[in-house]
This record gives C-alpha cells, structure tokens and sequence, in this order.
C-alpha cells in the first residue's frame, strides 16, 4: 500500500483561485521568558503583528566590524562571480549575497550572538539552525525593489519547508530610513497564508531573486492583508527586525544616495526540516536552502575585534 499522501496545510503553486486560510501553526512556540531578549511587550508586538523592531541591539564598535566586512565581500572578486552573488536587473549593481556565513567568518559568528539566537529559539521553541542568509546590499541609487511576498510562501513551495515554525532577523547594517527602500510590512497578515496559484516555473530562483513575479499574491488578497496597516521598518544600524516566516513584505527601489544594506538570518525550527518542495519542484540549491546540517545552533556571543589588537 502506498504511503499516504503528506497533508500539505499551505497549497499554492496549484492553479485555480487565490485562497487566504487561517494558519493552523501558532505564531510563538513557547511562552515569554525574561532571559530571551525580548520585553514582553516586544514578544507581544511580535505575536500579535507579525514582526518587532528591535533597536540598538549591536553597537557602534559591531557594526563597523559588521560593515568592513559587508565592504570586503563586495569587492572580493572571487566572491562576485560565485552563484551566491546576485545582481540587479537594470543595473547589474550587487543586489544580495546569499550564504554570507559560508564565506565569513563575521557573518557565521553573528548568526550564533545569543541576541539573535535567543529571540529565535523562544518563538520558534526550541533548536533552530539558518535555512537562508543572505545580504541585501540594496545599493544607493539603484537598490530595486522586493515586490510584496511571504517568505514561506516560497520556502514552503520551492523548499519544502512543511510548517509554519521559521523566521527571518533582519540585522540593519546602515541607516533604514523612510526613504531609502526600507523593509514595509503588513500588520497582522502573518495569521493568512495567501495561496499563489502559478505553477512554479524550472530553476525559479535565478529570476525571482532578482525580480519576484511566481510567488506574489493577487491584488485582492493584497489589498484584504493590508487592512491591518502597513509599517516601515525604520532603524539604525545594529537595529534587528524580527519576522514571521509568513508576514507580507516587502520594500521599494532606493533612490537616495544612501544604502540599506541589512543582513538576514532565517532561523528554522531543527523540528521544521525541509521535505520534498510542495510545489512539485527539484530542491532549490544549498546556498538558497539548507538541505543537510540541521544540528541546533548554539550560542556563541559576537565580539568584534578590538581594533589595534597586535
Ligand atoms: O526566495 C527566497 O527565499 C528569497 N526571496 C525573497 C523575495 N525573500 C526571501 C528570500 O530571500
Ligand atoms: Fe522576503
């Protein structure tokens, strides 16, 4: 007799009518604790929005640590030609890295600070390691936009993830400002999982990496998902936006001189692992999707080195 059939809780990528239905998974895991890195008003911002902003997590000494990095990467050209590096479409200018902790040992340190970790091992309730990490370099003057999208969506269709049990920190590696193509979000839409009927075409991500159209909701859901408002993350750097894997976002082109580059860390529950994409597609790559070391992260605290250490 054949194994039966996963029950696949989130269909999308099926055809037919856009649907919206109710999450059957709980936003937070495991209840507030004070040592977890979040007020308790933070943990209910998060749970009730779908997102918390964070500020001043990392200080001025980190973040510099942080940005020397991001400037060594972006200029590495063995790096540049690598599949990890993606470009923008009109421009070709540096738009995401993806996998930066494989190619940085900064990036691989933070994505271990317990001011990260902490905050995802209490929502997601218990061990998580990073499905995804990338750098959005969202460059001055040409920095494109990222269309309205939910992140699960994707990682659920064209990754297998099978619950709702991930999110995404956003660590601010420059000024995020009104007006610089910062990261807009709806509020409380984390709590509908918006089906995207198209089918999902061969080896999607080289495209909707750099211009998302497969995987984007229809106006109408859009515009029902945006009832709740819809908030610019707004923050300095070393500020961290926390995210649920399944919050509507998004963010527009940047045309200031200023860049909003942030890095962003997707923690999974070690519970949520990948299955066969139920979008019927191949796996995704391991740059773009974890796919073989589940092992929990553990805490390590970030330190940046002291500067004129001989
Ligand atoms: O496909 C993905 O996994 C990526 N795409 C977007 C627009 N956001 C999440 C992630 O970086
Ligand atoms: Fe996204």
């Amino acid at each position: 007799m054949d194994a039966p059939a996963l029950l696949d809780v989130y269909p999308t990528r099926d055809g037919g009518r856009p649907r919206a239905v109710p999450r059957p998974d709980p936003v937070v895991w495991s209840p507030w604790r004070p040592d977890a890195g979040l007020t308790i008003e933070q943990y209910a911002a998060y749970e009730r929005d779908g997102f918390v902003v964070v500020p001043d997590v990392f200080d001025s000494s980190e973040m510099a640590c942080l940005r020397a990095e991001l400037d060594r990467m972006r200029t590495e050209p063995g790096l540049l030609e690598r599949p990890e590096a993606i470009r923008e479409k009109r421009s070709g200018a540096l738009r995401s890295f993806f996998a930066p902790h494989r190619h940085s040992p900064t990036f691989a340190a933070l994505l271990r600070d317990p001011r990260l970790l902490r905050v995802a091992e209490l929502l997601l309730g218990g061990g998580v390691y990073v499905h995804q990490a990338r750098v959005n370099y969202k460059p001055a003057f040409r920095g494109e936009g990222f269309y309205w999208h939910s992140d699960f969506e994707t990682w659920h269709a064209e990754d297998g993830l099978p619950r709702l049990r991930a999110l995404s920190a956003s660590v601010a590696l420059s000024e995020n400002t009104a007006l610089n193509g910062p990261l807009v979000l709806m509020r409380r839409s984390h709590r509908l999982f918006v089906s995207c009927p198209q089918p999902t075409p061969a080896q999607h991500y080289r495209d909707s990496l750099r211009e998302q159209v497969v995987g984007t909701p229809d106006d109408a859901s859009l515009a029902q998902l945006a009832e709740g408002g819809i908030e610019a993350a707004i923050g300095g750097p070393g500020s961290v936006i926390f995210f649920d894997a399944n919050t509507m976002h998004g963010s527009a082109a940047n045309i200031t001189p200023y860049p909003r580059s942030n890095v962003f860390f997707v923690y999974n529950s070690v519970d949520n692992q990948p299955l066969a994409p139920f979008g019927g597609t191949p796996p995704r790559p391991g740059f773009v999707a974890e796919r073989t070391d589940f092992r929990p992260l553990e805490a390590v605290r970030f330190r940046a080195p002291s500067a004129g250490v001989t």
